[in-house]
């Protein structure tokens, strides 16, 4: 990270819907903000970590109604299902942001009264084709040649009533300015030319307003009490509305570091109608928007309104705590789509994690508490302990240029193959034969130190994705130093180790259950 760089950070995921319980495709999102909020944590910066949901809406309201439930209840029981599951996750949230909260309610009619007050929201007429499921009117352009909303296959509703618009195409020249200045404003790099390239369309104001003849459960408009407020209006407020705006003390040099992260469904009301919201107030705009691909199951998007989820907590539950977090991000090469198939799962878990990480810990510890009863010390080392010790350097170089980058691939990639070269220095250096012969017990200690110091520094390094593995490695190595402290990232060169007489099973091989053939 450069040495200029902000010392705090505000990470923020989307506020889920609560018209159902939270899929992978939300734990991506959330996890992946709670990666990157350790992982800045780990170099010294104060985080803030930012989730929650979004309660208001036509789907809220319809999806309440359909299971005949009170509307407020409802909303209670699937935001509470969206904390425990982060919770059980270990997601380490600063803020869960409710958008049904009375301040958040206050707020919102503040920001509209203030935008009303200067010009900024009209009454008018409006028509056009109205998607329930996306909250917002689509263009011709956005459907599919059938017609149909490409993320819900659903075709839009034609509508025409008066509502009240926000006078979003006064900024649209401001907005260009500032994206193709900001190269970072929108990342990956493609989704900043998709949205500069979208701006060169006349851009239309936005419609934030339902009648209450249709739409009851939403913030009421401050100045016309027929109305509700548009979802979306009300929702993007949440990311300032958290840091304090606009009481007195508005916490600006936290909202100025901040980093919004989305997947590409909700790329437009994030890098369009969010920013002129926020010039319009006179708020600075965010630092960075990060938008992912989508998990595809069978080549469709993963979504609740589809119906091909998967269950976070099943799948960790199934198949081992944190393997969530290595998979995702070892799979999905940020910015495209992925497929999320059981198969890749289980294969990449039990590469990389059983017969890997696990495996390696598993070899090096039991020798270590065979031969020296857990307590020893390296020394004298030579040229070969030397070239396998600097690949933690190389290693952490990558690891933070695949963070820098956003290919957390990459970064896993580079961690994986310091396993492997620590797995080669054990096979070659054979310590299961130096250690039949006592006249070499001097190089055994300091071959097994040499791997210590390697599985230290691959449980410090891997903390942001594996919190609870990298300190179980490190408690099993007798190291007290907290990995999630910035000192512990000096790779420093242990010169005694006390290894637990316990050793750890890191990560299990999982299996995929065998279908039983059918019955004749
Ligand atoms: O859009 N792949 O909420 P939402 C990857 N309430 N990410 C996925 C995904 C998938 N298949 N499915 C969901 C809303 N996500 C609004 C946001 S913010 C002020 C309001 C993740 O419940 C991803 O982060 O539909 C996506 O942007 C988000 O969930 C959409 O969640």
């Amino acid at each position: 990270m450069a040495s200029n760089s902000p010392s705090r950070s505000y990470i923020t995921t989307p506020l889920y819907y609560v018209n159902a319980r939270p899929h992978l495709g939300h734990s991506y999102t959330t996890l992946l903000a709670d990666v990157i909020a350790r992982y800045r944590k780990q170099r010294g910066l104060q985080v803030t970590f930012l989730t929650g949901t979004d309660e208001h809406g036509e789907k809220i309201e319809q999806m309440a109604k359909s299971q005949n439930r009170d509307v407020r209840e409802f909303v209670d029981e699937v935001s509470q299902d969206f904390r425990t599951t982060w919770e059980k996750m270990d997601l380490k949230f600063d803020i869960f942001y409710r958008t049904t909260d009375e301040n958040h309610v206050k707020q919102v009619q503040h920001a509209l009264q203030t935008l009303k007050d200067k010009g900024e929201i009209v009454f008018r007429e409006y028509e056009g084709n109205y998607c329930v499921g996306c909250e917002r009117f689509l263009t011709d352009n956005e459907v599919t040649a059938t017609g149909l909303c490409p993320d819900h296959q659903k075709k839009p509703e034609p509508r025409k009533e008066a509502n009240y618009f926000f006078l979003m195409s006064r900024y649209q020249q401001q907005l260009i300015d500032h994206y193709e200045k900001n190269s970072n404003a929108i990342r990956p790099e493609h989704y900043r030319q998709e949205v500069l390239s979208f701006l060169k369309q006349p851009l239309a104001d936005l419609c934030i307003s339902r009648p209450k003849t249709r739409l009851t459960w939403g913030i009421e408009l401050p100045f016309d009490s027929h109305f509700v407020t548009y979802v979306w209006f009300d929702a993007l407020l949440n990311y300032l509305v958290a840091t304090g705006w606009s009481g007195p003390n508005w916490d600006k040099s936290l909202w100025e570091t901040t980093n919004h992260l989305i997947a590409k469904d909700i790329l437009k009301a994030h890098a369009i109608y969010w920013p002129t919201m926020l010039l319009a107030l006179g708020a600075p705009l965010f630092s960075e928007i990060h938008a992912s691909g989508y998990w595809l199951v069978d080549g469709t998007k993963m979504s609740k309104s589809l119906g091909n989820v998967i269950r976070p907590l099943e799948i960790e539950e199934r198949f081992g705590r944190e393997t969530p977090r290595f998979y995702l991000l070892r799979e999905m090469s940020y910015g495209q789509d992925s497929t999320f198939t059981l198969e890749g799962y289980v294969n990449a878990i039990n590469a990389y994690l059983a017969n890997g990480i696990g495996n390696l810990a598993s070899r090096v510890l039991t020798l270590c508490q065979k031969n020296f009863k857990g307590e020893f010390a390296p020394s004298s080392l030579i040229e070969i302990d030397h070239v396998v010790l600097a690949k933690r350097e190389t290693t952490l170089t990558a690891w933070n240029h695949g963070f820098d980058e956003l290919k957390y691939q990459n970064a896993l990639k580079a961690w994986s193959e310091l396993v492997t070269a620590t797995d080669l220095y054990v096979n070659e250096n054979k310590p299961w034969a130096l250690a039949k012969d006592p006249a070499q017990a001097e190089r055994l200690q300091t071959v097994l130190g040499v791997c210590l110091r390697l599985l230290q520094a691959l449980a410090v390094i891997a903390y942001p994705v594996l919190p609870q593995a990298s300190r179980a490695l490190l408690a099993a190595l007798g190291i007290e130093a907290d990995p999630a402290s910035s000192t512990s990232l000096a790779l420093e060169n242990r010169s005694l180790f006390h290894v637990s007489a316990e050793v750890p099973k890191l990560f299990l091989r999982v299996q995929l259950p065998v279908t039983e053939p059918a019955a004749p």
